[in-house]
């Protein structure tokens, strides 16, 4: 393969098409503007609001505060191809394509999280499985006060990646090859929330970055169970490349304490690294990206005072087309103060 030139198929020639998974940032007020032979699959609504719906047009919609003054608010729409069906179970919402599975879900404060993050993990799994769509390949986990302690004394982000852990081990054995791309970030709400991408036929590849370790291999120093997720996922067919909120982390030590800048340039060069080749290659993937590639970033800022710094650098790096956003939560360590994410697109194809 794997993600070099598609030539276009001679004419006349059959193609079983996928319904094609695509995602814009737009306005936070007001609903999605309809795209010709599109249908929105779900939403997720970056502000000051917290709340789990579906919206006046039937799409499920999670809204997650994060942005303060000065920072962006937006609407993050993923949209398909194929008109989906939605639904709701045991307090999850979701929207299925045929091909595609969007999952959203909430768990309200409580002095210990664990038990019910694995029970409802375990629920968005088997609902995964149940509608035919096991091959999770993006996860987003919104956790309100995730640098506060709970009842037992252990760090709510910690609580919330034991439970995880569980749900993971129940389902999917050690989980190493099933932990998608992931995104495990504060907010400035409480409770915990969630999204998940999952694809019926579609295959992903799990990636790790040669510059950090595993997060999954995370001695327990940090924690009592390591995270579960991967640093990049590519999807084919499509080539999207799902890259994980990438923070200032070599092997596993946060580097450049205190010093915004300096960490915001080591998340831009474990980016690049991740997404520039060699990790591609160590994958059995040909092809590379260049950091100007990315798209739809998100750029984390855990101070206010620190966005100045934060958007000079990551303007410089990314361009225009990254549509680079910035939310003003913190980071999963108290000593990590910028995190990024985004998706590089799979080459162009033929229409
Ligand atoms: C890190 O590399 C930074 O727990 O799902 C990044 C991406 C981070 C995902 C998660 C955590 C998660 O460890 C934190």
């Amino acid at each position: 393969m794997r993600r070099g030139r598609a030539l276009p198929p001679p004419r006349g020639t059959f193609v079983n098409r996928l319904p094609s998974l695509q995602a814009y940032f737009a306005p936070l007020i007001g609903t999605p503007r309809p795209i010709p032979g599109r249908h929105v699959l779900g939403t997720v609504a970056f502000g000051e609001r917290l709340g789990l719906a579906f919206d006046p047009h039937g799409h499920p919609e999670l809204a997650v505060p994060m942005s303060s003054t000065g920072f962006d608010a937006f609407r993050e729409v993923w949209t398909t191809t194929a008109e989906p069906v939605t639904g709701s179970r045991d307090g999850l919402v979701f929207a299925d394509d045929g091909e595609h599975l969007f999952v959203a879900g909430t768990i309200a404060p409580r002095p210990v999280y664990a038990p019910t993050v694995r029970a409802t993990y375990e629920t968005a799994f088997s609902l995964v499985a149940e509608r035919g769509c096991s091959h999770v390949f993006r996860m987003w986990n919104f956790v309100g006060d995730i640098l506060g302690t709970n009842s037992e004394g252990l760090e709510v982000y910690q609580d919330f990646v034991s439970g995880r852990a569980e749900a993971f081990a129940s389902y999917y054995g050690d989980g190493i090859g099933h932990m998608p791309a992931a995104t495990g970030i504060g907010t400035r709400g409480e409770g915990i929330s969630f999204v998940l991408l999952a694809a019926r036929t579609a295959s992903p590849r799990h990636l790790e970055n040669q510059r950090q370790t595993p997060a999954y291999n995370y001695p327990e120093r940090y924690g009592p169970k390591p995270p579960s997720f991967a640093r990049a996922t590519l999807v084919e067919p499509g080539g999207t490349l799902y890259v994980s909120g990438t923070a200032s982390i070599l092997g596993h030590e946060t580097v450049h304490r205190g010093d915004v800048a300096a960490q915001t340039h080591v998340v831009l060069d474990n980016i690049a690294e991740l997404i520039g080749g060699p990790s591609l290659a160590v994958a059995g993937l040909d092809g590379g990206h260049e950091l100007k590639d990315l798209r739809l970033a998100k750029v984390y800022v855990r101070h206010e005072r620190d966005l100045p710094v934060v958007r000079a650098v990551c303007g410089e790096a990314l361009g225009p087309e990254a549509e680079t956003k910035y939310l003003n939560v913190a980071v999963c360590r108290d000593d990590l103060l910028v995190e990024i994410e985004g998706l590089v697109p799979g080459p162009a194809r033929a229409r």
